[in-house]
């Protein structure tokens, strides 16, 4: 049997090889995967732990969290708060950021994250995950501030989930392809078991919450009405649909086999630009798809593209096979 990986050796020969991760940045994907590791446990233990269901609160968005929600967001900062590798976190989860205690020193970089993805889906035991984005402090910023955060996604150093499925599975990039490490129970560690994934071009399956279809704008509901229309319609070949309800399964399936995945703008809030979250989601799901060869856009650009004006701005999110997602996005155009 050929030896694993680990993450930690991965990290490290990446460190020698090029230079992309510093030693501050290793120590911090090391313990977002750790962190990752008790988040695994905690969803495994699921009624056995008390974890399931609704806690008594709201999140800033209006959203009742659940209880896991809660438990993976305190797992994330407990985790990573005393390492001295970062200046301050951001979580879908939270108002503010949370900059790093005083009594701890401070780092250089910016950790956000969205702790429990799909948090539909934890009572009914389908698969969630953790989604991250880690960005630098900019030079000469003192205390940090929200507004240090307002980085476009192409900023990024590194990014990447953790989705808790039949196998916990953590997903990483740091700008140079995209390395999976499947968790290994008994050994307790990440190991690689999949690098630079490559997701194909063309795809026939779309996923997109077709209850929201009578909401849609006029560019979406030209794409799947053609997929609908099957081989019998201008694209001249059936599509299949998936739709997980958990972004981190839906790009986790795209990431491996292909496909588009769409959370467009719809009428329901017109006000918002879409329901996703631009910094805990878009963002880091975009890089990564760029990074395996896929494209993601908002329907007009590139979504590492965008200035964030707000830490928890919301963007409608068009990503995966690249052929198709550049159909929807001339759509929107009007070409
Ligand atoms: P969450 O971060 O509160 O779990 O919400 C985001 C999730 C995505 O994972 C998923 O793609 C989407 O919401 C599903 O929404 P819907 O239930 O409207 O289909
Ligand atoms: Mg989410």
């Amino acid at each position: 049997m050929t030896k694993r990986i680990s993450l930690t050796r991965y990290l490290v020969e990446q460190q020698r090889a090029d230079g992309l991760i510093p030693a501050q940045l290793r120590l911090l994907l090391e313990i977002v995967a750790r962190a990752c590791k008790s988040i695994s446990h905690a969803v495994n233990q699921g009624a056995l732990g008390g974890v399931l269901g609704s806690a008594a609160s709201e999140n800033v968005q209006g959203e009742i969290q659940k209880k896991l929600d809660i438990i993976a967001n305190e797992v994330l900062i407990e985790a990573n708060e005393w390492g001295g590798h970062l200046a301050a976190m951001a979580s879908e989860e939270m108002a503010g950021i949370y900059p790093v205690p005083n009594r701890y020193p401070q780092g250089e970089y910016l950790l956000l994250f969205d702790p429990l993805d799909g948090s539909s889906n934890i009572d009914v035991n389908v698969s969630i995950g953790t989604i991250f984005s880690v960005l630098r402090k900019p030079d000469g910023a003192r205390d940090v501030a929200g507004s240090d955060f307002l980085q476009p996604g192409s900023q990024q150093v590194a990014a990447g989930y953790c989705i808790y499925g039949p196998q916990t599975t953590l997903v990483l990039t740091v700008g140079a392809g995209v390395a999976l490490f499947t968790l290994d129970r008994e050994q307790g560690s990440f190991l690689l078991t999949q690098e630079n994934p490559r997701i194909p071009e063309d795809t026939q399956e779309f996923a997109i919450n077709m209850s929201n279809q009578r909401h849609w704008d006029a560019p979406v509901k030209r794409y799947i009405d053609e997929c609908l229309q099957g081989r019998e319609g201008p694209r001249g070949k059936d599509f299949n649909m998936r739709w997980i309800a958990s972004m981190v399964a839906d790009v986790h399936r795209i990431l491996t086999r292909g496909g588009i995945f769409m959370y467009p703008w719809d009428r329901r809030e017109p006000e918002k630009p879409g329901k996703l979250r631009l910094m805990y989601e878009a963002n880091p799901m975009g890089w990564i798809v760029e990074q395996a060869g896929g494209a993601a856009t908002n329907g007009r650009q590139r979504i590492l593209d965008i200035q964030p004006t707000q830490l928890h701005e919301r963007v409608s999110v068009i990503l995966g096979s690249k052929n198709e997602v550049q159909r929807v996005t001339d759509y929107h155009r009007g070409l």
